[in-house]
């Protein structure tokens, strides 16, 4: 019998480093907001992102002149040319651009996984593109909650669990770690409607405070785009696929 992949849920980048082997693809999750603004900006036309952890980073690329989208704890920074609102990537924006984008968790999530295999960007935005390449690769697979300052959240927990539950399901290639069977369960008591299922977790409420329920809605949306962002060195790219 062939050995089956491994599909496992790391809670929280601070736990990356005891999930880490170094043939598996690591897909990055912020459902809110930074993977599933990621996945707009290059459905809109990003040409690179450059993703960075700190502010001082971001304000080096701002002084040679790129556009930055700078975001800590939901709010845009002042002096950047973005926050992390999916909306604000708009096409007239960024098309062509080399973009740079640092944000409280989701950017962090990226950096911890530098080293694995291969890394990805996933959200509910690009759900189905992500799930039918994961299948073809033949290769274990860590889905990487960004959380919240190295807590759990609930809203990359669940898509996690979604992303497992596709590819336990509908292929025979993966077995589940404790982690994906964990999020899988979470996924199936949210999978009717998981924005209303959310809608008391920490985040929700973070960001519905500042005015930003229409970001909450859209970042739940499936499939806006085929666009898979995969880090090669510095840049996120699109993959070709
Ligand atoms: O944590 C992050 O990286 C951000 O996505 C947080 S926020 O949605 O912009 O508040």
């Amino acid at each position: 019998m062939k050995k089956k992949l491994i599909v496992d849920v790391c809670l929280s980048p601070y736990l990356y480093p005891v999930y880490h082997k170094e043939d598996s693809i690591v897909v990055v999750i912020d459902i809110l907001r930074a993977t599933s603004a990621m996945c707009t900006a290059f459905h809109h036309g990003a040409d690179k992102i450059i993703p960075v952890a700190t502010i001082e980073e971001a304000t080096e690329y701002k002084k040679q002149g790129f556009l930055v989208g700078a975001e800590r704890n939901g709010i845009a920074l002042e002096g950047f040319d973005f926050g992390n609102s999916p909306f604000s990537y708009t096409t007239e924006k960024i098309k062509g651009q080399t973009i740079v984008i640092s944000t409280t968790n989701g950017t962090l999530a990226i950096e911890a996984s530098r080293n694995a295999y291969k890394v990805v960007i996933g959200a509910f935005t690009n759900i189905t593109a992500l799930c039918n390449w994961l299948k073809l690769q033949n290769r274990n697979v860590l889905l990487l909650c960004s959380g919240w300052k190295n807590r759990i959240n609930l809203e990359d927990t669940l898509f996690a669990g979604a992303i497992a539950s596709l590819l336990l399901n509908d292929t025979e290639l993966f077995k589940s770690g404790d982690g994906a069977l964990a999020a899988g369960f979470l996924y199936s008591s949210a999978r009717e409607n998981p924005y209303k299922y959310l809608r008391n977790s920490s985040h929700t409420e973070r960001l519905a405070a500042l005015g930003l329920k229409k970001d909450i809605k859209y970042c739940f949306a499936l499939d806006q785009t085929t666009v898979i962002p995969v880090l090669e060195g510095k840049y996120l790219v699109k993959l070709s696929h």
